[in-house]
């Protein structure tokens, strides 16, 4: 499923963050040491290879709201976006942060003037943000950031499970352009 915001095409996929090859940047839900972990980052770092580790450590800790740039060493990508997801029901306002998290990823792919950028379904997993919420913030952030978009042409969320991608379909569908 697609929808076109000004230019930009929002695209809904089932997948692996970690095998998008025709995609600039791939977003990292990334815990705050910028370390492997599990999940999406554990599958990045994984596919990326100890040198993408390497490249993070100095500019680790981050906050959370707050994303960094770094090289994508082994995937098949240009950049990958580390972002630090809220906790949910520790990091407040939960829904505030998860904002930032997609507005500050599109800032960075902006100043690298990067052309697509795939998404994972930030803080819905191990930090518990509850999966329909997630979604409407993700997709309300990318349709009120897309008019101030020069670069970026195209955003991709890649679902985890199937499930998932209904959810993001039901949201992405409920939305006006
Ligand atoms: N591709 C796309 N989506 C995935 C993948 C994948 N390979 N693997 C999981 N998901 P999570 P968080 C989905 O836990 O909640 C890590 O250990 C998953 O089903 O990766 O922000 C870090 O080190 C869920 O819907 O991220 C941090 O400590 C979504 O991606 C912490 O987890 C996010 O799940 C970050 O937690």
């Amino acid at each position: 499923m697609e929808k076109t915001v000004s230019g930009v095409t929002i695209e809904l996929v089932r997948g692996d963050i970690a095998s998008q090859p025709d995609i600039g940047a791939i977003v990292n839900a990334a815990n705050a040491q910028l370390r492997i972990g599990g999940g999406v980052a554990g599958a990045i770092h994984r596919a990326a290879g100890p040198g993408l580790e390497q490249e993070c450590l100095p500019l680790a800790p981050i906050m959370p709201g707050e994303a960094v740039i770094t090289g994508a060493h082994n995937l098949p990508n240009d950049y990958v976006i580390h972002c630090l997801g809220p906790v949910y029901g520790r990091d407040k306002p939960e829904s505030a942060l998860l904002a930032d998290c997609y507005r500050n990823a599109l800032g960075l792919a902006e100043q690298n003037r990067i052309e697509s950028v795939a998404f994972p379904a930030i803080s819905a997993g191990a930090f518990g943000y509850p999966l329909r919420e997630a979604a409407e913030v993700a997709i309300t952030t990318v349709f009120e950031v897309s008019p101030d978009l020069k670069h970026v042409k195209k955003i991709r969320f890649v679902l985890f499970a199937e499930s998932d991608l209904e959810v993001f379909g039901m949201v992405l569908s409920s939305k006006e352009i």
